[in-house]
């Protein structure tokens, strides 16, 4: 295992219901530390962007109207195995399928308002962390 860094977001509806201490101390309790923190807006094109990936699936319009429905969180977490470990701290997309104790089965509404991202590869993390952050605002420690 070795020490990496991956991007994470509060999603619009954990920014409305005033849970982002909440779902911060999951992240932070579970043996991750904030290494770089901004909250802003995405416009709806910002979104498409950060969500290429997923251009075509049938969620995309849906997901990236969402995302830029009001604002968001963005983060970046750094420890051993941190690209896994948020994933599990997370819970699955879906929050009738996540495990109990996890941030989407504690807060998730729906599968698509399901509260948290967090990048799902190196690759990802790589891309998604350069797309808020530059080096500069990221404080390793
Ligand atoms: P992940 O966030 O757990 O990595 P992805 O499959 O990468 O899940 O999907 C990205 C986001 O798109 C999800 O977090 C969720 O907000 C939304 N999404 C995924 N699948 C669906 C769906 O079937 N219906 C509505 N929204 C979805
Ligand atoms: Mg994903």
């Amino acid at each position: 295992m070795a020490v990496e860094r991956t991007l994470s977001m509060i999603k619009p509806d954990g920014v409305s219901r005033d849970i982002i201490g909440e779902v911060l101390s999951f992240f932070e309790k579970g043996g991750l530390k904030i290494v770089a923190m901004k909250m802003l807006r995405l416009t709806k094109q910002q979104a498409e962007e950060f969500y290429i990936v997923h251009k075509g699936k049938p969620f995309y319009d849906e997901l990236t109207d969402y995302m830029s429905s009001g604002p968001i969180v963005a983060l970046v977490l750094e420890g051993e195995d941190a690209i896994a470990k948020c994933r599990k701290i997370m819970g699955a997309t879906d929050p009738a399928e996540a495990d109990e104790g996890t941030i989407r089965k504690t807060f998730a509404l729906s599968k698509g308002e399901n509260t948290v991202h967090g990048s799902d590869s190196p690759e990802s993390a790589a891309r998604e962390i350069a797309f808020f952050f530059s080096e500069l605002e990221i404080c390793p420690r």
